[in-house]
């Protein structure tokens, strides 16, 4: 036969398209794409009716990453890429974080040995740059980006990550002239640092004083921050994890003003907020289930954020799944069951629910429309990493990434629980939601790893992607901009 797999009928939507088609594929791409396709294949899947999206791209999750607290991610690269999978998700971006005092190269060689043998869907790294000395802009990062690690995050907070403003600058400054893309996590070090100490003195230690240690104003200077260095050495950046009002008024600020200021947003935004930290007087670590940085804010800013969505601010929604367990000694209990909130690690587990949440919450809820669904989950991240066309979109010669959706009628939602998802982690913050829509069938790069709620894929065959550049390398003179 022709094909090695056709789909038939299927509603397609692109971030720009939406037709009804059969879809072609022969080694893993897509290679045709046409109103009854008049061809055979070794395998026929009848979508008649049902919506097909290009398989998410979740930009920003972590998987397997070591820890100085002695705490351990719940998810390596077999649970959570399964866990991606089964959520609609065909490829994933984690991180390769440097330690300080060690090379960049190290840690890139310690994921690849993380990953393979175990990740099931496709991934590239983006590099976590933790100790920006002059061999690493000057030397190594340039390096690295030839190679297909196009992408750095850089931390202004968490002591063993932070970056000052001077060296922020100076992996700016290696993105601007090599093409590569910056992503920065902005909230002020100093700040939290301060008002934790008033907090713990004061005896005020619960989960749900990680909000109030990392209030708004935190998080607005220093995205203005972020957005003043990124003008003055005259490159993009993407700022993460936007979690409310204030940081969505800087960069909206900044659009105003033509800078390239791209921004993330995640689901924890949009549905969980600080009360999901408070006192559960039958457990008083309740709360940490939902500890994560920035942390959720309230309902107002919950709004702000899906106004952020609808209105093109936002460029990108990642899941940002840094999962801990609640249960055992090494998650969210790892300095005790009553550890002030400060040595609670930070994170929670999403990157199976990032997509059907927002299909369900924002598209058939009408917040979005479903172009701008694939925009933000599949599209825009494929693009800004390097990885589009090849990821996010259904086009011929594309990789046959796609996700055919149930969706289920009003009054017949399904209850999220954490028995359904696919990951290692033992909770999800969010469950008892309702759920419109699940996918149905995800395949990935033409094989079927999702159906009819059978996860199928051998560990170690999803496969590394060295990123194209983001855009072109500008070895002008950023002076130029000043004088
Ligand atoms: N915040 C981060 O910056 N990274 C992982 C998880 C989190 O909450
Ligand atoms: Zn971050
Ligand atoms: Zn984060
Ligand atoms: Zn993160």
């Amino acid at each position: 036969s022709t094909y090695d797999l056709i789909l038939r009928n299927a509603d397609i939507a692109t971030a720009g398209d939406r037709y009804t088609a059969d879809i072609g594929v022969r080694d893993g791409r897509i290679c045709a794409i046409a109103q009854g396709l008049d061809a055979s294949a070794a395998r026929e899947i009848d979508a008649r009716g049902r919506l097909v999206t290009p398989g998410g791209v979740d930009g920003h999750c972590h998987f397997d990453q070591p820890t100085s607290d002695g705490s351990r991610f719940a998810d390596d690269f077999l649970s959570g890429t399964r866990s991606a999978a089964c959520g609609g998700t065909t490829t994933v971006l984690p991180f390769a974080a440097q330690q300080k005092g060690r090379s960049v190269q190290e840690a890139v060689d310690d994921y690849h040995r993380r990953a393979e043998g175990k990740a099931v869907i496709d991934y590239a790294f983006h590099l976590i740059v933790a100790d920006a000395t002059r061999d690493v802009t000057q030397r190594e990062l340039p390096a690295l980006i030839e190679k297909g690690y196009t992408s750095f995050k850089i931390y202004m907070t968490y002591d063993d990550l932070k970056l000052d403003d001077r060296q922020i600058i100076e992996v700016l400054a290696t993105a601007r002239r090599h093409g590569a893309m910056t992503m920065i996590h902005a909230e002020n070090s100093d700040c939290i640092a301060w008002l934790t100490e008033q907090l713990l003195d004061a005896g005020l230690t619960a989960p749900r004083y990680h909000s109030s240690s990392r209030p708004m104003a935190v998080e607005r200077e220093a995205t203005h921050r972020a957005i003043a260095l990124a003008e003055l050495v005259d490159t993009p950046i993407l700022i993460v994890h936007v979690s409310g009002r204030e940081a969505v008024e800087q960069i909206h600020w900044a659009r105003g003003r033509g800078l390239p200021i791209h921004a993330e947003t995640c689901p924890q935004y949009l549905f969980l907020s600080a009360e999901d930290l408070g006192i559960d007087p039958d457990d008083p670590m309740h709360g940490a289930r939902c500890i994560c940085s920035p942390p959720p804010r309230d309902k107002a800013n919950q709004q702000f954020i899906w106004n952020g969505l609808s209105s093109g601010l936002f460029t990108i929604v990642s899941s940002d799944h840094a999962p801990f367990n609640m249960n055992g000694s090494d998650g969210k209990r790892v300095a005790g069951d009553d550890a002030s909130f400060d040595r609670i690690p930070n994170g929670i587990p999403g990157v199976e629910t990032r997509l059907p949440l927002l299909m369900s919450e924002g598209v058939l809820k009408g917040r979005i429309d479903i172009h701008r669904f694939v925009e933000l989950t599949a599209t825009n991240p494929a693009r800004l990493y390097g990885l589009y066309p090849r990821k996010g979109t259904i086009a011929v010669g594309s990789d046959a990434d796609f996700v055919v959706w149930d969706v289920f009628p009003q009054g017949q939602e399904k209850l999220l629980s954490n028995d359904m998802l696919h990951h290692d982690a033992d909770y999800t913050p969010y469950e008892g939601m309702r759920l419109r829509a699940w996918p149905g069938l995800t395949v990935s790069r033409g094989r079927v790893v999702w159906q009819d709620g059978v996860f199928q894929a051998e560990p170690g065959s999803g496969q590394f992607l060295p990123c194209l550049r983001p855009r072109a390398p500008n070895d002008g003179n950023p002076l130029d901009k000043w004088l």
